[in-house]
């Protein structure tokens, strides 16, 4: 009898733990959900002209700059900012799309890759990870010293390391508040 009695508390008790967590898992899911309601638009209205990614706000400029220039443009857009890093395949293509084309072809476009530092080593200008290339193939090459890094659309899509002196379009990222 004793033991009907531990075994029907513990299945009470138990149950009752479920529904807590049942209870907590649902709010924290409703919460979840009002911030990613909100936060959106919020994204979109201090990022009005841009996209997006990860709380991030990437925008392209289409003034033609050296790559120093381009930097320093985007630094003083907003404390944090600075030319684009990219970090996965998803973001690429994301940065892809906000990159206007001329003949079929996306305008030739400044990142924030560098081997400016140290020859051979690329960086990106906002100390994130290298964790992610997309070179074209014999790229990068150095050719007459290329010290900065464009996304350049050829037969394909890729990077390639080019003169920092040269002048082209660009892309900044801005980190947002709501991330
Ligand atoms: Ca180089
Ligand atoms: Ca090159």
């Amino acid at each position: 009898m004793r033991l009907i009695g531990v075994l029907l508390f513990a299945a009470l008790f138990s149950s009752e733990v479920a529904a807590n967590l049942f209870m907590k898992s649902d709010m924290e899911k409703r919460i979840h959900n009002n911030d990613d309601h909100q936060c959106p638009q919020l994204e979109k209205r201090l990022c009005p002209e841009g996209v997006v990614y990860l709380g991030r706000c990437f925008t392209f400029v289409s003034q033609k700059m050296d790559w120093k220039s381009a930097e320093a443009h985007c630094q003083n857009l907003a404390p944090g900012s600075h030319l684009a890093s990219i970090h996965c395949k998803e973001q690429f293509d994301i940065m892809i799309s906000i990159i206007p084309k001329v003949k079929e072809k996306h305008i030739t476009t400044w990142i924030g890759l560098n081997d400016i530092k140290t020859e051979g080593i690329h960086v990106w200008i906002d100390d994130s990870p290298t964790d992610f290339t997309k070179w074209y193939s014999g790229e990068p090459n150095n050719g007459g010293n290329e010290d900065c890094v464009q996304i350049a659309d050829k037969k394909t899509i890729g990077w390639n390391d080019e003169s920092c002196r040269l002048k082209y379009p660009f892309i900044c990222s801005q980190k947002l508040s709501c991330s």
